[in-house]
């Protein structure tokens, strides 16, 4: 076992108001009944559960531009997520968030930041519409655009959000998996140099060639620890249906088993699992397990991440 993930934080997100579909704020709970602490303690780590994390409530809010709701809320929330992901880095845990909309790594990337770690966003979605791009409104499609240091001339400051200190730079982004951007979102990746493998890249190239390419863009000479920010519907619906914005194509499971070979995570957010979303308990069970399998692979191996076998049982 790898030295690197001996030492394993898992925190619970159960956030959901950075989107408006009722049910994501489960997410963590389907994880753990998946059984997330079991597969991640056969990897022979020490692990540290923090718990799922609650939120000081907020009176009702207007809505920013008469479009984005819950600004402070989503502000507030992933200031005092940010604190407790800090914390563990600092404490020399490898911090697994399992949520919850992806809002959250607002919170989760900043906390990991004074590690200065390099940011791969596996996703269908960029996530990176700025507050006066969006068109949903809703906050868990910008979250990158309040951490990406060339675009704060493009995103006003909204309440909740003055403690954010935007701390990654296009030349440390990488996306893999995009099945769908917003134009201003194409735009953005275009104009400031954004690194993006989509899915029909990942079909032409092949996933072993895209992780070469984006570990030798990112990581170069540098070893760095890396932050992967892992959205369920990256996966064909067929495997995950369970969440609120799926589109059909899918990424292959081989990407976490590249991801794990770096030896370089150190920092994981499971995110957009919405068990009230299946049409049956299968389906919300597939997903949440399918979740717990990512997670596993990146943090072991689907080959042999497990506790020493000693020895074969002999027939008596
Ligand atoms: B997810 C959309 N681009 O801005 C927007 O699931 C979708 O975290 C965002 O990737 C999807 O609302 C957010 C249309």
């Amino acid at each position: 076992l790898e030295k690197s993930f001996c030492s394993m934080a898992v925190i619970g997100a159960p956030f959901s108001q950075g989107q408006k579909r009722k049910g994501v704020e489960y997410g963590p709970a389907a994880i753990r009944e998946a059984g997330v602490m079991k597969r991640l303690s056969n990897l022979g780590c020490g692990l540290k559960d923090f718990g799922d994390l609650s939120f000081t409530p907020v009176p009702k809010e207007d809505l920013y531009n008469n479009l984005i709701a819950n600004r402070r809320s989503v502000g507030l929330t992933n200031q005092e997520r940010s604190e407790v992901v800090s914390r563990a880095v600092s404490g020399g845990y490898s911090c697994v968030t399992v949520a919850g909309d992806h809002s959250l790594a607002i919170g989760t990337i900043s906390g990991h930041a004074r590690h200065c770690p390099d940011l791969i966003w596996v996703n269908t979605h960029a996530d990176i519409n700025a507050p006066l791009t969006t068109s949903s409104g809703c906050l868990h499609g910008q979250p990158v655009s309040f951490l990406l240091r060339e675009l704060q001339d493009k995103v006003p400051q909204l309440p909740g959000f003055s403690w954010i200190k935007p701390c990654i730079s296009s030349p440390s982004l990488v996306y893999i998996g995009l099945k769908e951007m917003d134009p201003p979102e194409h735009f953005i990746l275009k104009n400031y140099d954004i690194q993006y493998f989509s899915i029909r890249d990942i079909d032409r190239l092949g996933i072993q060639k895209v992780m070469e390419q984006t570990f030798n863009l990112l990581i170069g000479k540098r070893q760095r620890p890396s932050h992967l920010s892992f959205d369920i519907d990256v996966f064909d619906p067929t495997l995950a249906p369970a969440t609120g914005t799926p589109v059909v194509g899918g990424l292959s499971m081989c990407i976490t088993e590249e991801i794990h070979n770096t030896e370089l995570l150190s920092a994981l957010d499971l995110v957009e699992v919405n068990p009230q979303l299946a049409a049956s308990d299968e389906e919300a069970k597939a997903t949440a397990g399918l979740a717990v399998d990512v997670i596993a692979s990146i943090f072991g191996t689907r080959e042999g991440g497990h506790n020493v076998y000693d020895q074969l049982p002999t027939p008596s």
